[in-house]
C-alpha cells in the first residue's frame, strides 16, 4: 500500500457545554484530521492534540507542522502497513499524537482495502463497551449534581469528576451522597496537586472512589508511588504513561495500580495494545481514555476498548455529550454501552458537507 496524497484538515467543533479541567476551560475543540489516499483505499486519522499545549506538550499547529515536514516525508514511495508505520516514524522523537494519527489512517485504509474491521485487526473481542462520562469543573455543586443525574439517567455506567485544589472533597462528598454507594465514581486531577497535598488527598478515601487519576506532575513517578502508599484510593496514571516502557516502570515502582490508555498519548493503537497486554499479564485493570474525539477517533477507541483486558468503563461517551453535530453519524448509548463498528476499516463514514462546515484550514501533501 503506497501513499499517493494526504489531506490535512483543521476543524473547529463547538462543544455542547464548556469543558473545564485544572488546565483551563475550552468551549470548542480544534482537531486535526488526516485523509490518507493510497493506491489501495483511503483512510481517516484523527490527531488527539488540542489547540493549546496544556494537557501534553503537543498541540494542533505543532502536530500539523511535524506531520507535514517530518513524518509524511518518511513514508514517500514506501510500501506501508500499520506495523511498518511505527518503525518508519520511530527516528522522529516524541510527537506521539501526530504519529498515532498517521497510524490510525493507515489502519483505516488497510482495513478498507482488505474488508477487515479495525476492531478485528486490533483484536477486539466484545461487541460493545460500557460508556463512562468525564464531567468538567462546573460553576457550583448544584450544577454538578444536576449534570451527574442527567448522565446517569441517560445510562452512563461510570462517572468521572474533574478535580483541582479547592474543588475536590466537597463535590465528591456531595456526588457520592446523591448517587449512592453502587455507582462507579472516580476523579481526575490532571496533575494539579503537589506531593505536599497528600493529606488533602487522603480526605477522598472515605468516598469509595474507583481511582484517583494523575494527581501529580507527569514526570513524578516516585511522588505517585509515595502517595499510593498513603492512600486507600487506587492511583491511576494518564499523563505519565507515554509508552509501554513508562507503563512498566510506573507499575514496577508502585506509582499506579490502574492505567488510563489513550492511543494518541502513547503514539498509536499498537503501543496502546502493548500496554493492554502488559497490564493483562500483571493483572492490572486498564480503561480507554478519551480526548473529546470526533466520531472517527471514537470509532477507533471503542474498538480498542473492546479488547478483553479493558476491565473498567472508559471515557467513552455518546457523541452528543460533546457535540451537537459530528463529522460522522453520532455514536449513541444503547443500554449504557457504545456498539463497536463492524464495517471495513473504522466502520464509520465522514459526512463531507458537515465536515466542510467545520473547516478552518486545508492542506495537501504529495510524495515528491
Ligand atoms: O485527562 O482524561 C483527561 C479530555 C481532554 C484532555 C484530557 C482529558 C480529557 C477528559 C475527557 O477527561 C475524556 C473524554 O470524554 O473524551
Ligand atoms: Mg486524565
Amino acid at each position: 500500500m503506497r501513499v499517493e496524497r494526504v489531506e490535512l484538515l483543521t476543524i473547529d467543533l463547538p462543544l455542547v457545554t464548556p469543558f473545564r479541567t485544572s488546565y483551563g476551560s475550552v468551549d470548542r475543540e480544534r482537531k486535526l484530521l488526516l485523509r490518507l489516499l493510497t493506491d489501495e483505499a483511503a483512510g481517516w486519522g484523527e490527531c488527539a492534540a488540542m489547540l493549546e499545549p496544556l494537557y501534553t506538550s503537543e498541540y494542533v499547529d505543532g502536530a500539523r507542522d511535524v506531520i507535514m515536514g517530518h513524518l509524511l516525508p518518511r513514508l514517500a514511495g514506501l510500501d506501508l502497513s500499520p506495523e511498518r508505520i511505527e518503525t518508519l516514524l520511530a527516528p522522529v522523537r516524541g510527537h506521539r499524537m501526530a504519529k498515532a494519527a498517521i497510524e490510525m489512517a493507515v489502519f483505516d485504509a488497510w482495513g478498507r482495502a482488505r474488508d477487515a474491521s479495525f476492531a478485528s485487526l486490533i483484536g477486539a473481542t466484545r461487541p460493545a463497551v460500557a460508556a463512562g462520562v468525564s464531567i468538567g469543573i462546573p460553576a457550583s455543586i448544584a450544577a454538578l449534581l444536576e449534570s451527574v443525574e442527567g448522565y446517569l439517567a441517560q445510562g452512563y455506567r461510570r462517572v468521572k469528576l474533574k478535580i483541582e485544589p479547592g474543588w475536590d472533597v466537597a463535590p465528591v462528598a456531595a456526588v457520592r451522597e446523591r448517587i449512592g454507594a453502587d455507582v462507579l465514581l472516580q476523579v481526575d486531577a490532571n496533575a494539579a496537586y503537589s506531593p505536599a497535598d497528600g493529606e488533602r488527598l487522603t480526605a477522598l478515601d472515605p468516598f469509595d472512589l474507583l481511582l484517583l487519576e494523575q494527581p501529580l506532575a507527569e514526570d513524578d513517578l516516585l511522588g505517585h508511588a509515595a502517595l499510593a502508599g498513603r492512600l486507600r484510593t487506587p492511583i491511576c496514571l494518564d499523563e505519565s504513561i507515554t509508552s509501554a516502557v513508562t507503563a512498566d516502570h510506573a507499575l514496577r515502582l508502585g506509582a499506579c495500580s490502574v492505567v488510563n490508555i489513550k492511543p494518541g498519548r502513547v503514539g498509536g493503537y499498537l503501543e496502546a495494545r502493548r500496554i493492554h497486554d502488559l497490564a493483562v499479564s500483571r493483572g492490572v485493570p486498564v480503561w480507554c481514555g478519551g480526548m473529546l474525539e470526533t466520531g472517527l477517533g471514537r470509532a477507533a477507541n471503542v474498538a480498542l476498548a473492546a479488547l478483553p483486558g479493558f476491565s473498567l468503563p472508559g471515557d467513552l461517551s455518546a457523541s452528543g455529550r460533546y457535540y451537537e453535530a459530528d463529522v460522522t453519524a453520532p455514536f449513541e448509548l444503547v443500554d449504557g454501552h457504545l456498539v463497536v463498528p463492524t464495517g471495513p476499516g473504522l466502520g464509520v463514514e465522514v459526512d463531507e458537507e458537515r465536515l466542510a462546515s467545520f473547516m478552518v484550514e486545508r492542506e495537501e501533501w504529495r510524495p515528491a
